[in-house]
């Protein structure tokens, strides 16, 4: 068995992770370490809660002696990263609890993971650690890392810091950077499922400035099986890009999700840009692609629309969220154990 540590394993790419590996993989052992903050939802892991090869613990990764107990307790040898504050807007609005955890947490991780003498560590990066691009060009792996908001900025420190204890300790630590994710189980800040409800609800649409800033999409379980392949075939000390190479224009997609439901474009209602808002997301995938033999399987535009019905059908899942009903239940549940 491998006794794998995946913390943050409740959000968004973290469940989808574990509900896709839980059943292919019977061998790998997997302890989902998660702080259930308003994005961890236990609800997400509904197909992996009773699997012999799953187990939750709620924990912060910032704390020391937890992850100390449950690194020995659990024999963990093996780590991957997802748990982070991930939205870009909050770190705008306040940065310190995306250095806390994305930093500090990271940092205490590879500290534990040191002295565990764990087999590998998986960092889960973004493509927002390289920064902005204009009309042309791609990034690729040797891109220098020029992160413009908190959030990007507390990612690349967290990978530096994991390259650093390759480097220093001969960890072995592998980084993947992907770019921008859309499928189910997307909390409802991010812009594919906020425009989404928002327009099942009849509600305005709010695009950031002209509406032009481009991102590079990939559908989630496309992103989980290239994680899949570096977790198992990455080389230690490398870094990874993860990419579909489908470029969009944030106008082009709230229309379009729109035209799906029927909805009028009246909905829409250009806001105040998002301050020093990265204008251009471009990924080079070529390395995973020709190295681990990765390609992603979903076009954009199948992928969005099953994404779209995916949240027409799932209504109680974020209905619950919007309402915070989901949030408080949680607490108040764990606060009685
Ligand atoms: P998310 O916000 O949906 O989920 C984050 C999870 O981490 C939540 O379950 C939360 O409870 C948990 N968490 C937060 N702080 C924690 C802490 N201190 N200790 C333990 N758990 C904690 O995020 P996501 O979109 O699933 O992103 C997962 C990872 O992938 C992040 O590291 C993010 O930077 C990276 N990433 C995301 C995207 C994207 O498009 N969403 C793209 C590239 C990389
Ligand atoms: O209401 C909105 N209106 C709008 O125009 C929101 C929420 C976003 N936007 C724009 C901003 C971006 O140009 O849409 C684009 C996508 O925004 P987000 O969904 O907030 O994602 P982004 O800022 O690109 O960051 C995401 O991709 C990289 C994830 O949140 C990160 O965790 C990941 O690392």
């Amino acid at each position: 068995m491998k006794n794998i540590l995946v913390t943050g394993g409740a959000g968004f790419i973290g469940s989808n992770f574990i509900n896709y590996l839980v059943d292919k993989h019977k061998d790998w052992n997997i302890i989902n370490f998660d702080k259930l903050t308003y994005a961890g939802n236990l609800e997400n892991l509904k197909p992996s809660e009773n699997k012999e090869n799953y187990c939750f613990i709620k924990g912060d990764i910032t704390n020391s002696d937890l992850l100390e107990f449950v690194f020995n307790k659990y024999e963990i040898k093996y780590v991957i990263n997802f748990a982070a504050e991930s939205h870009v807007d909050r770190s705008i609005l306040g940065a310190e609890i995306f250095v806390r955890t994305n930093v500090l947490g990271t940092l205490n991780l590879l500290e534990i993971a040191k002295r565990s003498n764990v087999e590998k560590f998986l960092q889960i990066s973004t493509d927002e650690v390289y920064g902005s691009l204009g009309t042309e060009g791609k990034f690729s792996e040797t891109t220098s890392l020029a992160p413009n908001s908190p959030y990007s900025s507390s990612k690349a420190s967290a990978d530096m810091l994991a390259l650093s204890y390759e480097h220093t300790f001969g960890l072995p630590v592998v980084v993947t950077r992907c770019s921008n994710n859309y499928g189910p189980l997307q909390f409802p800040e991010k812009l594919i499922p906020l425009m989404i409800i928002n327009a099942i609800n009849n509600k305005k649409l709010p695009v950031y400035g002209d509406g032009m800033n481009v991102r590079d999409w990939i559908y989630v379980l496309d992103h989980n099986k290239a994680i899949e392949k570096v977790f198992e075939n990455g080389k230690i000390g490398e870094v990874y890009n993860i990419g579909a190479d489908q470029e969009m224009p944030n106008i082009e997609i709230v229309k379009l999700i729109l035209k799906k439901l029927g909805k009028s474009e009246n909905l829409i209602e250009y806001v105040k840009d998002r301050p020093g808002h990265d204008r251009r997301y471009a990924i080079d995938s070529t390395k995973i692609q020709t190295e681990l033999n990765w390609t992603p399987e979903q076009k954009f535009e199948d992928a969005i629309y099953y994404t779209i019905d995916w949240y027409l059908n799932n209504k109680q899942w974020w209905e619950r969220i919007i309402s915070g009903e989901y949030q408080n239940y949680y607490e108040t549940m764990y606060s009685n154990r």
